[in-house]
């Protein structure tokens, strides 16, 4: 027999209203929203790194503190985003714990190195657009705070874009070498862009249950379609080539048709043998132990704050 709570979450996701970290929810539903909203969160912050890796070699003073306000929104976004995971009852050291053993996943973009200034224009047009298309959908999640956390990081994520997009502009009026420079970035972040949005529809494993429930409102491959059309017409405009020879228009759709992503290398990405993968957990461990003291300053002070409250009180 169907529960009452059952029922009145099936009505509220049927209802298109948002489920809140009071209400029941079934355990799938949670442990569903942790994994995705802490996936999430720990790519925003190991995302830090390959630009991180830039900012003391930026090339203007401008394009460091446009680089730096990026990189420290990004920062943001991974704490909203741990934020909401908190809600479901899981806490910030069980998550970082789940990161750092392996046992938790962020995105394989973020397995990729950053070997010239380009690469950074790209990130933010290739990569923040592909997050773009991918969270503007997620505003629509049902879970409450994750949809809510989404509405001012794609706002935030718009911004990334734009200047991701106005570096290669530059670099698109610039010299031979400069031109050079953007397409060799395109020809090595293209593949692993549209990678981000996860295996085919038919592989997916949560894709069906997740939109049934309206966590997803699209699925991987309608969104990596969608993120083709966008993206295509805006390489164009810079001049450059896709590294792909099957992508074109097909009229009759209307869509940009592209040959298919390398699963091989995806999988190899996600279960830990990319480029980067041992580097970016090594740096993301050792940011956690050597922060250590910051965090048991800011309890000890909390303690004693909240110690000297009750005895005024
Ligand atoms: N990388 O059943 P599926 C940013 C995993 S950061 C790694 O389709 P789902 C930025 C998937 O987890 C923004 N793993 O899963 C930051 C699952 O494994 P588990 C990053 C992937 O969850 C700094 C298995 O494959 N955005 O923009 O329904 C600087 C089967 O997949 C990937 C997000 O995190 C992948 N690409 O759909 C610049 C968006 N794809 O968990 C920029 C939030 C799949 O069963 N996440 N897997 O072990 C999502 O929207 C969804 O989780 C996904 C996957 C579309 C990624």
């Amino acid at each position: 027999m169907v529960s009452e709570h059952q029922t009145t979450f099936d009505e509220t996701i049927a209802a298109d209203e948002k489920i809140e970290p009071r209400d029941w929810m079934p355990d799938a539903y949670r442990n569903t929203l942790i994994r995705q909203i802490a996936q999430h969160a720990h790519s925003e912050v190991i995302g830090m790194q390959p630009e991180g890796n830039w900012i003391t070699r930026a090339p203007t003073l401008l394009r460091k503190a446009i680089l730096i306000a990026k990189v420290q929104d990004e920062a943001g976004h991974g704490l909203y985003l741990y934020s909401a995971a908190e809600t479901l009852g899981v806490s910030r050291d069980e998550l970082q714990e789940m990161l750092h053993s392996g046992r938790h996943k962020y995105s394989s973009i973020f397995n990729y190195p950053t070997l010239s200034w380009a690469d950074i224009g790209v990130i933010g047009w290739l990569v923040d657009g592909a997050a773009i298309v991918n969270q503007i959908m997620l505003q629509g999640a049902s879970y409450g705070p994750y949809a809510r956390a989404m509405v001012r990081i794609c706002k935030e994520e718009s911004f990334h874009a734009r200047q991701g997009y106005a570096i290669l502009m530059t670099l698109a009026k610039g010299t031979d070498e400069q031109r050079q420079m953007l397409q060799d970035a395109v020809d090595r972040w293209w593949w692993p862009a549209l990678m981000m949005f996860g295996p085919h529809d038919s592989e997916s494993t949560h894709t069906e249950q997740s939109m049934d429930w309206k966590i997803k409102r699209m699925s991987n491959d309608d969104l990596r379609q969608l993120y083709v059309d966008q993206t295509v017409p805006q390489g164009e405009y810079l001049g450059i080539t896709f590294p792909d020879p099957d992508l074109h228009f097909d009229e009759e759709s209307g869509h940009w048709r592209f040959g298919e992503i390398d699963w091989d290398e995806f999988w190899a990405v996600v279960t830990g043998d990319g480029p980067m993968n041992r580097e970016r957990v090594a740096h993301k461990k050792k940011a956690w132990e050597d922060g250590a003291w910051v965090r048991e300053a800011a309890t000890a002070y909390a303690v004693k704050h909240a110690a000297e409250t009750a005895k005024v009180a």
